[in-house]
Order: C-alpha cells, then structure tokens, then sequence
C-alpha cells in the first residue's frame, strides 16, 4: 500500500502523523524500495549514529546535479575542513555584511508593493528574495536572478523527487550543466582576483597542502544556492501564516519583536521546510521491533518528528512561548526541534537561516499594519520532501498610511 505516495498524504501530511508515528513508525513504502521513520528518537538516532546511518545516498540523490560532492557527502578530516571554510563564510564580518543584503533586497523588492496594500509573499515577494539573497552572498550577479533560479529549480526537483520521468531527469541535468558552464567563468576570475565573497573563499581555501577543484568549488556553490534558496520563502511564508492564523501572538510579537526569534524557531518546529532527511543504513537497525536492513534507504521524518508528543507537550499548538522550544538553542547544535537535522551534518547555515527570516520579517512587519489573507485566497501547501505555501497572498494597510 503506498502511504506516503498518496494524494492524501500530499495533500496534507500532518494528518497523517500520528498514525504513522503509533501504528506504523517504521513504514516501509515498496513502490520506491525506502523507510520512513516518523518517531522523535527514531529520527535523532538515525541523524546522529553516523556509523550505522551514512549520507551515501547522496551519491545518487545530489551528486548528480550538485556536480561533485556536497557537505554533508562528506566524512572525517575532509568534512572537517571543508566546513569549517563554509562555516567561516557564514559568521562574524561575513554574516554582518549578509544581513545587509538582506535588508537592502527586501527593501527594494517591497517598495512597489506598498501602495497596493497587497502582496503574494511565495510568488511576488519570498522567491526573488531568496534567490537575490543567496546570489548576493555568494558573490553573483543578482540581475541574473531569474535565470538562476530557472537553474535551481531543476536542481531541487532532482534532490527533492519521489520519482521522476527520464524526461524531467534530463531536463533537469540540463539545468544542472548549465549552471555549472554559467559558474565556470566566474570561478575562474576570483581564483585570479579574489574578493570577499565565499566563492573567493572558496577559491582561496586549502586542504591537506591543495586548494579546491574547480568541480569541489562548483559542487560547495551549487549546494549553498539551493540550501539557502529552497527554504527561505518558505519560512517565511508559513511563519506570517501562523501568525495571522493566531492573532494574539502576531499582536504581541508586534508589541516586542524580541519575540521574533521564539516565532521563527516555532515556525520551523511546527511546519519545518525540510519535512525529508536521506540516509541510508550501513547495516541491520532494529526500531520499534522492525529490522530496517543494511544498504536501504532511510528518510527521516522532521515533520513527524517535531510533532512527537513525547518530545514537545501539545505537539500540534503553534505556540511561540512553549517551554519547551529552547529559542536560544532553537539555531544551534543543541536545538530540540529537528527543522535542520541534528548531528555531524546539521545544517552549516542555520545562523545566515535565522538572520535572514528575523530581519526579512522584522523589516515586513515594519511596513505592514493589519496584515490580513487577501479576500477569497485559498491556502494550498505542496512539496512532500520540501514543503511550503503553493502562494500566500496579504493585504495590508501600509505602515505610512496609518501614520498620516
Ligand atoms: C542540498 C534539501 C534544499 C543541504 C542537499 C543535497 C544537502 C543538504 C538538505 C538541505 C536543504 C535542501 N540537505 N541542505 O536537506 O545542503
């Protein structure tokens, strides 16, 4: 019986979770040959037992089109290294300048939306800024935003597929060559003059006595692209849901936007972007008194996981003062929800994450007063590996009119 597969499943996975995680934690879906675990502590092993869960299903699944080894491929001294120059671009300096590009693309992207008093937050607003946001960071031009981002859209969907037709797989490598001949050049002069954007770093970095290939370069690039990209307006997009969705807080995290950080790490505890984490199993694992064997593949439910009642109290309340969210540890390797996995492979950008929504929504918050679903829009969420808003369309009364 395919569960996961089905349209009901796609059309809303919440509901599904409880079943899952109480009658059948270890659910084995035949049509793609994969387990899907569902339960807290099932998910937290499989993420941090590195031995007996590896990332070797990424070979498959991102190599492909990452066109080299990705982050999280990678294991000991290398993965070591490697991170440490991916973290370094991310923090101090380099994450101040960022939060600038931040501001400055939403600023922009906004301003002609004001005096409408009206904006689709996913289509209008979120993809560009995501998008520009990333290209910015990493040191492209931002005027090629829309091809770009026709690139990483074939990228995801190969990572983020369930199946996919030898067509779309085609069309999608196809994006991914494309991509990798656009870097090429660019790659090529800032080995010659560097500045200080990360594929300058990149480019400047070494391990074991070598610097990177230009295959390791375009790989960590790619990677970075669609990690930073593919989330970002969708957290945002569902952290202005729930907050429309339940007043009170919207009206006190007005009040103290020092609430921010609690609403945005309750956002990704209650609806993570990223619901699938891919690993595959070294050898037998036994859960619940199913044995998973060696070699299968393994996706680790975040969606579900968050959702345990045996780690959060009232799982299904989006509650942005719930004891047991953590909010200062919510972007860091201690965190309780599991929105950017746990372990070795934790997401290396959690902190340029946090930065980005607090200040996008900051900023947006600034400028909306009465932020309100658009008469007659409908809400639709689609994506069953990453998972958002289809669209999400406000009105608002702009900030400037209420003043004057
Ligand atoms: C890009 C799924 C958008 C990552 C992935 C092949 C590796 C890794 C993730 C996230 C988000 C993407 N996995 N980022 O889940 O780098």
């Amino acid at each position: 019986m395919s569960w996961i597969l089905s349209e009901d499943f796609a059309a809303d996975p919440y509901r599904h979770f409880t079943r899952l995680r109480e009658q059948a934690p270890v659910h084995y879906e035949a049509s793609i040959d994969s387990y899907f675990l569902s339960r807290y502590p099932d998910v937290k092993r499989v993420l941090t037992d590195h031995e007996a869960f590896s990332t070797e299903t990424l070979q498959v699944r991102a190599e492909p089109v990452m066109r080299g080894p990705v982050l999280a491929q990678m294991t000991g001294a290398e993965h070591t290294a490697k991170r440490k120059i991916v973290v370094r671009g991310f923090t101090g300096q380099a994450l101040q300048d960022q939060t600038r590009a931040i501001r400055a693309n939403a600023a922009e992207l906004i301003a002609p939306f004001l005096p409408r008093g009206r904006v689709d937050l996913v289509n209008d607003f979120g993809k560009p800024f995501a998008v520009r946001v990333t290209l910015d960071v990493l040191g492209l031009d931002r005027d090629d935003w829309q091809q770009v981002a026709a690139w990483y859209r074939g990228i995801a969907e190969f990572i983020t597929s369930m199946t996919l037709t030898p067509e779309r797989r085609r069309h999608c490598l196809e994006c991914a060559e494309q991509l990798e001949a656009y870097l090429a050049p660019v790659i090529d002069r800032r080995r010659r003059r560097p500045g200080e954007d990360l594929i300058s770093r990149l480019c400047a970095a070494e391990f074991d006595g070598t610097a990177l290939s230009d295959r390791d370069v375009t790989a960590l690039l790619v990677n970075v692209l669609v990690a930073a990209a593919e989330p970002a307006d969708k957290t945002l997009a569902l952290l202005f849901k729930h907050l429309i969705d339940h007043p009170g807080q919207l009206a006190q995290v007005r009040r103290d936007p020092a609430l921010l950080p609690a609403a945005v790490a309750e956002t990704l505890r209650y609806t993570p972007p990223v619901q699938l984490i891919p690993r595959r199993a070294e050898r037998d694992a036994v859960f619940a008194g199913t044995t998973v064997p060696a070699g299968a593949a393994v996706f680790c439910m975040i969606g579900a996981a968050n959702r345990d009642p045996g780690a959060f109290a009232d799982p299904d309340t989006f509650d942005i003062h719930r004891p047991d969210l953590g909010t200062a540890r919510s972007f860091t390797a201690a965190a309780q929800h599991l929105a950017f996995g746990t372990g070795l492979h934790q997401c290396v950008g959690a902190a340029f994450a946090r930065a980005e929504i607090e200040t996008v929504a900051a900023l947006l918050l600034s400028l909306f007063d009465r932020v309100r679903y658009s008469p007659g829009f409908r809400y639709r969420e689609s994506g069953l590996y990453t998972r958002g808003p289809a669209s999400l369309s406000v009105d608002f009364t702009p900030e400037e009119t209420v003043r004057r």
